[in-house]
């Protein structure tokens, strides 16, 4: 399979054309005419197939030349793939047991073969449902500390990581989605774009009419296309995490590339607030206010954890060329390196606000929305819910210089949530 040109798989042809693979065949079992294969993809970009065979299972994620969503008139390269395989890679080297084990990559093909998470589901769909997920919070916080530090010049060799600089900065087409789909397109009234109307129509005026909102959307675009400073995940939602209770894994890296460390994030973050707006559409079977309660503390924690585990790898393992232990606790200064740790953090926090407050507009007001809200039925109680996200977006996105914590964000969603009539 690996000389022949690129063919998307289906259902019927995958157990011809990778019957012989043995990456496969040793996780599954021989006899291809024995496999079970669903395509469960409904994600926005890729083929994904579940492969059963009698000794196990696996993922087989191919990439398709163009947009899933949209179609062939908006083509996208394969190569992708080839990046969501190296992101994965390296996440699973600087935060093990996080990310599904890489069975196999064939880039020609554009498909990675990995494992197969199970009984895990998207943890957005677990939200919607209202599950709780004890250690969630913890894990998620953590995989974004370790990720984040781990790439960037206050680890890593420089040569290394000037090397994965260049090679990640050929994902543009992807960065290319993001600057648009998430910086621009939500504040004009962009072709593919869509929202909640006539109910938001008001509010959607307003928020494209807001200067302040604009000029704050293209300082976060200008950082994201500029500050490269480690590798992101670059697409960290709740539709990019799996989760069974007690276990966090993190999927669907094909958007990694050199950026800021604050907007993996700020995406996180903002999408957990999303969610919390959401709680009240889904209401129908009892009130959700433990789930809300569980979200705000997953959020806080997300913060909490992030800030403590980058702090310890900061005292633990800076190795890189940036703020080196010569200047600072070689002499002693270890108050030195706690004040240049404060400065770094607080940036990230400032900037994390920033990208959470774009990226609620964005699937609100763009071309992806998320299924938290897109799941209500009822139009009038969906616009209400998007209506306090748009708000909080808005608030903090402008004002992130002046917002000192995590629990001045989760109480200003509470009164919103509150205040606002559903
Ligand atoms: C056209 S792709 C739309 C969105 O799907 C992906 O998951 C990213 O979030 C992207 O912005
Ligand atoms: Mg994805």
């Amino acid at each position: 399979m690996d000389n022949q040109a690129f063919e998307a798989l289906t259902t019927a042809s995958l157990p011809q054309r990778l019957g012989s693979n043995s990456a496969l065949t040793d996780r599954i079992g021989t006899d291809a005419s024995t496999w079970k294969v669903r395509e469960v993809g409904d994600g926005n970009l890729n083929l994904v197939f579940i492969v059963e065979g009698p000794d196990g299972s696996v993922i087989v994620k191919q990439a398709l030349p163009y947009v899933r969503l949209v179609g062939d008139s908006w083509p996208l390269p394969l190569k992708r793939s080839f990046f969501e395989y190296n992101a994965l890679i390296r996440q699973a080297d600087r935060m093990p047991g996080m990310v599904p084990e890489v069975l196999h990559f064939d880039e020609t093909q554009a498909l990675i073969i990995m494992e197969f998470l199970s009984p895990h589901i998207i943890l957005r769909q677990a939200l919607i449902e209202g599950q709780i997920l004890p250690g969630l919070g913890p894990d998620l916080g953590l995989f974004v500390a370790r990720t984040l530090f781990r790439g960037s010049d206050l680890s890593m060799d420089t040569k290394k990581r000037k090397a994965d600089l260049a090679l990640f900065a050929d994902n543009a087409e992807l960065c290319d989605i993001t600057e648009n789909l998430v910086f621009s397109d939500p504040y004009f009234d962009a072709e593919m774009n869509a929202h909640t109307s006539p109910q938001l129509d008001g509010l959607v005026k307003e928020l494209r009419a807001d200067r302040d909102l604009k000029v704050a959307a293209q300082a976060m675009k200008h950082l994201f296309a500029a500050k490269a400073e480690t590798l992101l995940h670059g697409d960290l939602h709740t539709g990019s995490v799996m989760v069974i209770p007690g276990e966090t894994k993190v999927i669907d890296p094909e958007f990694a590339f050199y950026g800021p460390m604050a907007f993996d994030v700020g995406m996180m973050l903002a999408n957990f607030w999303m969610n919390y707006f959401s709680q009240s559409g889904h209401e129908q079977n009892g009130d959700r206010d433990d789930m809300r309660a569980f979200v705000l503390t997953t959020i806080t924690e997300i913060w909490n954890t992030f800030a403590a585990e980058f702090a310890n790898l900061w005292r633990t393992e800076r190795t890189g060329i940036l703020y080196q232990a010569s200047l600072f606790e070689d002499q002693g200064d270890i108050l030195g390196s706690e004040q240049a740790l404060d400065g770094v953090l607080h940036d990230i926090w400032v900037d994390a606000l920033g990208f959470a407050g774009i990226e609620m507009h964005r699937r609100i007001l763009g071309l992806a929305h998320n299924a938290d809200f897109e799941s209500i039925e009822d139009a009038d109680l969906r616009a209400s819910c998007e209506a306090k996200a748009l708000k909080l977006g808005r608030h903090i996105a402008v004002n992130r210089g002046i917002i000192h914590s995590i629990t001045e964000v989760n109480n200003l969603a509470e009164r919103l949530q509150q205040e606002m009539a559903v």
